[in-house]
């Protein structure tokens, strides 16, 4: 999975970025950066020390520091930049200042405000490239062909959309549609959570009401958290960061939730696969059937997909081998229409 950071200058992207990757940054932090983290799971560990195979593949994040997007005066540059680097990004993160009380630019702060005028400017940039694009079919004029009028059409739908400063998001596109759509890598098809980086005194975000309101209303995620303040705590040694987070009533460190948040954003669950080699972690959406997560390890396992052998985790945790469940009548055969559960481990069959 993929996170960007978005957000106007001096909301405190970096900040984050440092906190969540543990990584240095470029001081000036004029290009965007990228950090695959592990996102550990126990119970892939759980499943190494029981099956023991060679090694154990974890689920990773990662994290891209965008470069900021500039209130009203991006150029087209930047917004290609954007659109290159995080075009694959499954949600961004909008970072937005609600500590202090003047902004970089010295204004007054104004969490929603900030928060509208992102939105509006990831609105103006998928506008923008639809834009280019109908205006390329516009130059063929008379000679389109059935397939690039249909195109036509469901562009000039979005153009509508996004001339209104609203997302593509949460509009209802048929399968054919949403597949040309995606094909665009537009900004506001990916679901947003609103990061309110809040000051160290005002933790629970209640000088941010506005923009906790503004981002309900809009459907986003949302969590509060002192971007300034768990970095430092990041960087404690692990026995001091609990007591540290316990002083200020945080009960779990800002990467974790972060984390977490993301996770309820895109609506994951995680599967496990186990063989000699490996145990290995994946995330797929909720709702994903037993053939498309065999899609995420390999397509020709979905292809050719023939059955799924079905251990959930607890039971391999109580049983303590593959061999043992299948004995104890507790693993399962599942077909094509099978929905995958958290905690699934699966043996794929497949013909190729
Ligand atoms: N007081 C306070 N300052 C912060 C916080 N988060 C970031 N900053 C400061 O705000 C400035 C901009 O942060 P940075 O992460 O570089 O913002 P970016 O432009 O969005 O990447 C830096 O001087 C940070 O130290 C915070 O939670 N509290
Ligand atoms: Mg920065």
């Amino acid at each position: 999975m993929k996170i960007g950071l978005v957000g106007l200058p001096g909301s405190g992207k970096t900040t984050y970025f440092r906190m969540l990757s543990g990584q240095e940054t470029d001081q000036h932090g004029r290009r965007s950066q990228v950090a695959v983290v592990e996102v550990p799971d126990p119970r892939t560990a759980r499943i190494f020390e029981l099956c023991q195979p060679k090694r154990m593949v974890q689920p990773e994040m990662t994290f891209v520091d965008l470069l900021a997007l500039h209130s009203g005066d991006s150029s087209a540059g930047e917004e290609l930049e954007l659109v290159k680097v995080a075009g694959d990004a499954d949600a961004f993160a909008i970072v937005v200042q609600c500590f202090g009380d003047l902004d970089s630019r010295g204004e007054p702060l104004n969490p929603k405000g900030d928060l509208e005028t992102v939105l509006l400017e990831m609105s103006l940039t998928d506008l923008a490239i639809v834009e280019r694009r109908l205006a390329r079919l516009a130059k063929k004029r008379g000679d389109l062909g059935t397939h690039e009028q249909w195109e036509e059409k469901v562009l000039s739908r979005c153009r509508a959309i996004l001339a209104r400063g609203d997302r593509l998001l949460g509009e209802s596109f048929t399968t054919e549609e949403s597949k040309l759509l995606r094909g665009f890598s537009l900004l506001t098809m990916k679901p947003l959570l609103a990061v309110l980086n809040v000051a160290e005194d005002d933790l629970a975000g209640a000088g941010a009401g506005e923009a906790r309101q503004f981002a309900n209303g809009k459907d986003l995620g949302r969590i509060a958290l002192c971007a300034e303040l768990e970095e430092e705590i990041a960087q404690l040694p692990a026995d001091e960061q609990t007591e540290f987070l316990a002083d200020f009533g945080l009960e779990e460190p800002g990467r974790e939730r972060f984390i977490r948040a993301a996770y309820d954003l895109l609506d994951v669950i995680t599967f496990f696969t186990v063989n000699e080699n490996e145990a290995h972690a994946w995330t797929i959406s909720a709702g994903a059937t037993a053939p498309e997560a065999a899609g995420k390890i390999h397509s020709d396992m979905q292809a050719g997909f023939v059955r799924a052998e079905v251990v959930p985790f607890t039971a391999l945790d109580e049983y303590g081998s593959m061999a043992a469940c299948r004995e104890a009548g507790v693993m399962r055969v599942e077909g094509v229409e099978y929905v995958v559960q958290d905690g699934d481990i699966l043996q794929i069959r497949f013909t190729r």
